[in-house]
């Protein structure tokens, strides 16, 4: 029998559908040409190092893919950097913990999160985008999986980092104080954050890319920032670009800021103004812990346009590309416009 209540039902979901297709935003992919290809962009002072590693692959016409892998692996190799891979600072218990993630054109992902004694967290996170049917590996499990892919088990902890770890614990109270260890990351400067994001397009246009860190150093045992999250400290959308983050992980997790960022150039932001809505976003939601903490955003359009916006002062990019392999540009922040 017809069941006209079931049918008026069914007219009022499929208006309401009509309404929203005709009425909500267009979603479009940015269609202009892009100059400047291949680029690549990314975090802090040694993502100029980063970058020209990445470019090799690059300049050769290879996939932003492998340019983002190998060029993180330079700051994570690096000892005198105690915020990204091998000698990183520890967390509270001293132990090394690291979180990275890989996305590539495809929207292909893997990632690790507080992993133990692997100095190349973004190698293991692209093997588990490859080899496994799973996004996100941590702890043990992912230790685990790296040394079956033939990774070496290694001490991660320094002399250099166990000592900066016990003159903390002298001083330190035992309670998970956003930021306050990152103002001991080099002497002098009161935000510092240094996960390393990078992005980059191909000689093809197509987008990657990668994000690695220690995290907070001597952050609580098991603690996992933004950098390892997906939609969080990176995300890639082939179709409309790439965002990563860095700073206080918490609050880039709560606005789920890199995938806002990209959702943002779809709608027709800049770069720059997409990484400006999701720091003021951070800072509307939370305007007393925003005074106090660092997070920086950086993106990349399909065009190749960059840009970025930070909390605070003192957040820089590196950008490389044919005509400039070691360009570093202080990123604009809510703070030094305000004052
Ligand atoms: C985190 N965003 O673990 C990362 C690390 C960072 O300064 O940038 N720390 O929250």
């Amino acid at each position: 029998m017809y069941d006209r209540r079931k049918f008026l039902k069914l007219t009022a979901v499929t208006a309401s559908l009509t309404a929203i297709s005709k009425y909500a935003p267009a979603m479009p992919a940015i269609k202009a040409a892009a100059k400047n290809l291949p680029i690549v962009i990314s975090t802090w002072d040694f993502g100029v190092a980063a970058n020209k590693e990445a470019w090799k692959t690059l300049e050769k016409g290879g996939r932003a893919l492998d340019a983002v892998e190998a060029g993180v692996k330079i700051p994570e190799a690096d000892m005198n950097n105690h915020t990204v891979g091998r000698a990183g600072y520890p967390d509270r218990d001293g132990k090394v913990t690291l979180d990275a993630c890989i996305m590539d054109e495809f929207g292909n992902c893997g990632s690790v999160a507080a992993m133990e004694n692997i100095a190349h967290p973004i190698s293991v996170a692209r093997l588990v985008m490859e080899k496994t049917p799973h996004v996100m590996l941590v702890g043990d499990g992912a230790t685990q999986f790296a040394v079956e892919q033939g990774f070496k088990k290694e001490k991660l902890l320094t002399p250099e980092s166990y000592t900066a770890w016990q003159k903390w614990l002298k001083t330190a109270k035992y309670s998970p104080v956003l930021n306050i260890e990152n103002k001991q990351h080099r002497p002098g400067s009161k935000y510092n954050h240094d996960t390393i994001g990078m992005l980059a397009i191909d000689a093809k246009g197509n987008i990657s890319g990668a994000c690695t860190t220690s995290g907070m150093a001597f952050k609580l045992h098991g603690r996992v920032g933004d950098s390892p999250i997906i939609g969080a400290g990176l995300y890639v959308d082939n179709e409309v670009g790439g965002a990563t983050s860095t700073g206080v992980g918490e609050e880039v997790i709560r606005n789920v800021g890199s995938f806002l960022v990209v959702e943002l150039m779809r709608q027709g932001y800049s770069p720059e103004d997409a990484c400006k809505e999701a720091v003021n976003r951070i800072i509307k939601k939370k305007p007393e812990t925003a005074k106090e903490i660092q997070v920086g955003f950086l993106a990349i359009n399909k065009k190749g346009e960059y840009g970025a916006y930070a909390i605070q002062e003192g957040f820089s990019f590196a950008v490389c590309d044919e005509k400039q392999q070691d360009l570093l540009i202080p990123g604009k922040s809510f703070y030094k416009e305000k004052k």
